[in-house]
């Protein structure tokens, strides 16, 4: 007797656990599904006028009906370099874009691209040529806001005429003693200029070196999601020889045997709120290695390599848009976009 009353409960406890197995996994599945219809309803919220959304942004290519433009082929092309990553972002090289047709999809978006460049002490004498250079090379037909950061006075900054749709703002930064702290410091600045003044009206962002000029056409054919441009330096190279932080205790460290290609701290962009995130996660990196005494090989620049290593660029935009006047042309390169200017670092630099 007594032994089928055990019998009947460890049976009536088995019962009850498995019961309360079965309701924790159904209640956990449920609050999963809710959770994941949450957050698609927040999405559509977020994004009110989805129409709008699409309409404005990359997502949503629409040509002008009847436009005539040279036919595109799949078997005929670039053959003498890469177009595409492994995680099948295109790489832009000249030749494998109509721009016509570019500016004719991306004109009634009435989009605005704002750039930033920094003239701090001796570099301001760069600003009047990439200022100059810009008005005939970069974005021209379309809106554009330059946002110069600068310690100068402004008896020191160059008068140029610009374009009707098209406007600059200074931004007042202090002098800093170390070039390697100003360099670093304009992920923070970035950061901020989004947050407290791009915000409801720019949807595209460039951050671009001052010492430096445009040669030819930068336009719609390098906007996307998040931008980078690939370093003239280095993209014959092996990765083992990419500048990387090699540290273990920076956060911007990159092992051997790791990354894709090495961009430039020079030229990089993309929509607003990437470029937001990127400047944002590059600053709190920067920072949280300062608090470590630790400065990357390279500053924000292997920041900057560190998180294009985990946040895939969905754009790489290929050495044409950042190359070295000193540098001789290399067969692939057919056009030179943008080029840093020579210039003598020990004229220049604080120290
Ligand atoms: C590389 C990068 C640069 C940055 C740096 C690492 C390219 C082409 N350049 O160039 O973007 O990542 O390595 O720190 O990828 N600046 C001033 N005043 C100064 C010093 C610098 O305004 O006294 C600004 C200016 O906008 C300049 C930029 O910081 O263009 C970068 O400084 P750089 O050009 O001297 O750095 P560099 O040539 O080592």
């Amino acid at each position: 007797m007594t032994l089928i009353n055990g019998k009947a409960v460890t049976a009536v406890l088995l019962i009850a656990v498995l019961l309360v197995v079965l309701y924790c996994y159904v209640s956990q599945s449920y609050r999963v599904v809710l959770s994941f219809e949450e957050k698609s309803k927040a999405t559509v919220d977020d994004r009110s006028d989805p129409e709008a959304f699409l309409t404005r942004h990359e997502l949503h290519l629409v040509s002008p009906d009847h436009l005539r433009y040279k036919q595109p082929s799949i078997v005929h092309g670039r053959t003498d370099v890469v177009t595409v990553t492994p995680w099948l972002a295109p790489v832009v090289w000249e030749g494998t874009f109509d721009p016509g047709l570019l500016d004719s999809i991306y004109r009634p978006k009435n989009i605005t691209v704002a750039a930033t460049v920094f003239a701090v002490g001796k570099y301001i004498k760069f600003l009047k040529e990439f200022l100059e250079t810009a008005e005939k090379h970069f974005f021209v037909g379309f809106r554009v806001h330059v946002y110069v950061f600068t310690d100068r006075p402004n008896e020191e900054m160059p008068q140029v005429k610009m374009a009707a749709d098209r406007q600059l703002t200074v931004m007042p930064v202090p002098s800093s003693n170390r070039w390697q702290e100003i360099s670093a410091r304009r992920m923070e600045l970035i950061q901020m200029l989004i947050e407290k003044k791009l915000r409801d009206h720019t949807d595209y962002i460039f951050c671009l070196d001052v010492d430096s000029k445009f040669h030819g056409r930068w336009g719609t054919e390098s906007l996307g999601g998040l931008v980078a441009v690939i370093h003239p330096g280095y993209y014959r190279d092996e990765r083992s020889k990419f500048p990387y932080e090699r540290r273990p205790a920076s956060r911007a460290y990159v092992a051997h045997g790791e990354g894709d290609f090495y961009y430039c701290g020079g030229a990089f962009g993309g929509l607003l709120e990437e470029v937001h995130l990127l400047a944002k996660t590059c600053r709190q990196n920067f920072e949280a290695d300062a608090r470590d005494s630790i400065e990357a090989a390279w500053q924000e620049e292997s920041h900057l390599n560190r998180y294009m290593w985990i946040s895939k660029p969905s754009k790489v935009l290929s050495p044409e848009y950042l190359w070295q006047d000193f540098k001789p042309k290399n067969p692939e390169i057919q056009i030179i976009r943008f080029s840093g200017v020579v210039k003598n670092y020990a004229e220049i630099r604080p120290n």
